[in-house]
């Protein structure tokens, strides 16, 4: 059956907040968890993933996951490894505990970060990839995709890691022309990733089907995935702004952009 309750983690952040506007319409009642209190929503737990036993109670009766808390960008280790590897264990821990059946987890394109971004008529890059993550931030969400692996295997709890893109409402530097996943395929995917049957362990890319796009979607559309949009009508005018990239300079160069030798840092 078509889960209908999802524990949203992350819930106060950007892509919980746009997701908690977006999938309700496809008829998910949410729980919402993040650390922080979510504006207007005062059922919302607010706990950290430190916290077993609020995170039991949590996921206690949900159909799946869409786990989004974490720092996202650069930390010091000590910072990442709290809220994104512990943190994470914990959630999978409550879950396997619970029965939860399946988790949806935000990875990210900084876990293979490193990857030479493909230039035009190369080949794109397969899921399959060695990871190279570009950061402590990328190195987590590797992790994440090991432990989600590891749970399938010795525990049956499946698991689609999406490696997000960029999902905000529109595009904002040249890079993202290429790695852009519109709010909008945000939920499509990650509506596909809850409902698709048996997934074991499945890794996707999450994006927009761009024009300049980077990777390959076929897993991502294996799961039923249709994505509607394309950054193309955004590249005109970022490309004047900012000119094209240029393969020399490394943050244009990698997958994982900026992230690769200036990246940004997680401020709290
Ligand atoms: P965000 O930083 O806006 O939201 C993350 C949320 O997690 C925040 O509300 C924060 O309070 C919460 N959080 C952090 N540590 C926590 C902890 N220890 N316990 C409980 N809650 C905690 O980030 P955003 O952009 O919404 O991203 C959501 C997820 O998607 C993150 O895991 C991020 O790494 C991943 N991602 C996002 C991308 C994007 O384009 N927005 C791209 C790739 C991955
Ligand atoms: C990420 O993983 C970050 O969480 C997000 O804030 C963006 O920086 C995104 O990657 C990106 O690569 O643009």
């Amino acid at each position: 059956p078509a889960p209908r309750t999802i524990l949203l983690t992350g819930a106060a952040g950007g892509l919980g907040t746009l997701m908690r506007s977006l999938l309700p319409e496809y008829g998910y009642t949410l729980r919402l968890f993040d650390v922080r209190p979510v504006e207007g929503e005062p059922d919302a737990i607010t706990a950290d993933l430190g916290d077993t036993e609020a995170l039991r109670e949590a996921v206690r009766g949900v159909d799946a996951i869409l786990h989004l808390a974490g720092i996202s960008l650069e930390a010091p280790f000590e910072k990442i490894l709290r809220s994104n590897i512990e943190g994470t264990y914990n959630l999978y821990e409550a879950a396997r505990l619970e029965g939860v059946p399946r988790i949806v987890f935000a990875s990210s394109n900084h876990a293979v970060g490193f990857t030479p971004a493909p230039r035009a008529g190369e080949p794109l890059i397969p899921i399959d990839t060695p990871r190279r993550p570009d950061t402590f931030y990328g190195l987590s969400k590797s992790f994440g995709e090991d432990l989600a692996q590891l749970y399938w295997d010795k525990h049956g709890l499946e698991t689609v890691s999406v490696r997000i893109g960029s999902c905000f409402p529109e595009p904002t530097s040249v890079r993202m022309l290429s790695v852009w996943m519109s709010p909008a395929d945000g939920a499509r995917l990650f509506h596909a990733a809850l409902t698709a049957g048996e997934v074991g362990h499945t890794v996707v890319y999450g994006s927009s089907a761009n024009t300049r796009l980077w990777w390959d979607l076929t897993t991502a559309r294996a799961l039923g995935y249709d994505p509607q949009d394309d950054s193309e009508p955004y590249a005109e005018k970022l490309i004047a702004e900012q000119g094209e990239l240029d393969p020399q300079n490394p943050a244009h160069g990698h997958l994982g952009g900026h992230f690769v030798n200036d990246p940004p840092i997680w401020p709290y």
